[in-house]
């Protein structure tokens, strides 16, 4: 989508420290992290909420995980624990219109989350 933010991230247009890439996902950096550790996995493809992923998404839906997975294992996070995240609408804090998988580590987190 030309007006999307996540989209020229991930073509290039718009700088990101790109932690992992490929041709289905690409993981970079939180702008404003929540955590010593904040990425953010999404796929190329354009979908603008979890909600909006459909059976045909399925791989791709599974490939988020397994990118942050691998993210962490990279990172030597796992034993101490991490977070997956998937925010889907204003409700639940949603405010950037393509999917998007946080991956918080490096700090104890709380439940429930706020
Ligand atoms: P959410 O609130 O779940 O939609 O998360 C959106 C996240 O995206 C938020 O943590 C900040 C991050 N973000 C927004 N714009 C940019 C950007 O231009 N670059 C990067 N690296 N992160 C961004």
């Amino acid at each position: 989508m030309s007006d999307c933010i996540f989209c020229k991230i991930a073509s290039g247009e718009i700088n990101a420290s790109i932690v992992y890439q490929d041709d289905e996902v690409v993981a970079f950096n939180d702008l404003n992290p929540q955590a010593p550790t904040h990425v953010l996995v999404i796929p190329r493809k354009h979908v603008s909420r979890v909600s909006e992923l459909e059976e045909a998404d399925a791989a791709l839906a599974g490939r988020l995980i397994l990118t942050a997975n691998q993210i962490v294992r990279d990172l030597g996070l796992v034993e101490a624990g991490y977070r997956l995240v998937l925010n889907c609408n204003e409700g639940a804090g949603q405010s950037v219109w393509h999917v998007h998988l946080h991956l918080l580590g490096g700090r104890t987190f709380g439940w429930p989350p706020g």
